[in-house]
């Protein structure tokens, strides 16, 4: 039996929580087409006949300016801690900028063996794909080399047999049955912040943030949430309301049916929506609302 954890760092927006939900074969990371989605480290577990493989998946490592954004380089960071294997995903067709200075500097500080991952091989033309890949392995000393698509799998049984030689011996961390180890309460939040990225414009799903206060079975068997979606300006609660309600609306009937198909139970979901004063500049705030660095 081998086991080990492999942490997936990258840039925002290259496919790192696609392909963390292709390899667990289930939706555990919110996935947008837009950067900076994923806010927290989400563990998924891969389970084979003779191996656990537990991926972590991060933020986007990016150039922060605000305390939030500043909180989600400080986690995917902190996700490399401890980890068996490291995939840095690119996008193909990336190049190496100023925004992967930071990327080699925590890899440079580490032993810990480093996969390059090129992904979104559906949507690049060859020779883009071949331009990234030797741009990228003349900046670091990668393990191996791996060409993929997280969209449609291609080729990810091969990054799977090349990450198993990498990984020691061991029991498995999880039980079977367990896929991830976020609170059922972050789960639904992440739905709904999912919903907020897919439905709103411009800045308003970067100041957004998303808390479930309650959730309740009654005795008819409905699942009752009550969750709060704060913003950072009294315009932008308005936005989120949308005329006569028709937003909040819409995000609400989006989530609400994926929290149901996840819970397997009917649900009735309220949303609020609050204004804390340019709350992604403040880390007070950030604490408040649930933005705590794992220990
Ligand atoms: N064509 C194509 N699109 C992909 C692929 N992988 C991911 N995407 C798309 O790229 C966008 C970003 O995907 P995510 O998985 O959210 O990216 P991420 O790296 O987790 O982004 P952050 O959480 O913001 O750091 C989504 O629209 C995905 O559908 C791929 O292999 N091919
Ligand atoms: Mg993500």
């Amino acid at each position: 039996m081998k086991s080990g954890l492999v942490a997936i760092l990258g840039r925002p927006n290259v496919g790192k929580s696609t392909l963390m939900n292709y390899l667990v074969g289930s939706k555990v990371s919110i996935v947008t087409p837009k950067p900076q989605t994923t806010r927290f480290r989400i563990l998924g577990v891969k389970n084979l006949d003779d191996a656990q493989i537990v991926f972590v998946d991060t933020p986007g490592v990016h150039q922060a300016k605000s305390a939030l954004n500043k909180y989600m380089v400080e986690v995917a960071k902190k996700s490399i801690e401890g980890v068996d294997l490291i995939y840095l995903m690119v996008e193909a067709g990336d190049y190496s900028g100023e925004e992967y200075r930071l990327i080699f500097d925590s890899l440079n500080k580490t032993n810990i063996p480093v996969f390059l991952v090129i992904n979104k091989i559906d949507k690049h033309q060859k020779e883009e794909i071949e331009k990234t890949k030797e741009e990228f392995k003349s900046l670091f000393e990668f393990k191996e080399v791996v060409e993929i698509s997280a969209l449609n799998g291609q080729n990810v049984d091969v990054l799977l047999e090349k990450t198993l030689q990498y990984l020691p011996e061991g029991p498995a961390y999880f039980p079977k049955d367990m896929l991830t180890d976020i609170p059922l309460a972050l789960a639904i939040s992440e739905i709904i912040r999912e919903k907020l990225y897919l439905n709103l414009r411009k800045e308003l799903p970067y100041s957004s943030a998303v808390n479930v206060e309650e959730i309740k079975e009654r005795e008819n068997g409905m699942m009752y949430i009550r969750a709060v979606i704060s913003v950072a300006r009294d315009s932008q609660k308005g936005i989120v309301i949308g005329e006569k309600g028709k937003m909040i609306k819409k995000i609400g009937q989006e989530a609400r049916l994926e929290i149901q198909e996840m819970l397997k139970k009917p649900v009735f979901l309220e949303l609020f929506v609050r204004v804390e004063e340019d709350w992604p500049k403040f880390e007070s705030k950030l604490k408040k609302l649930g933005y705590v660095l794992p220990e």
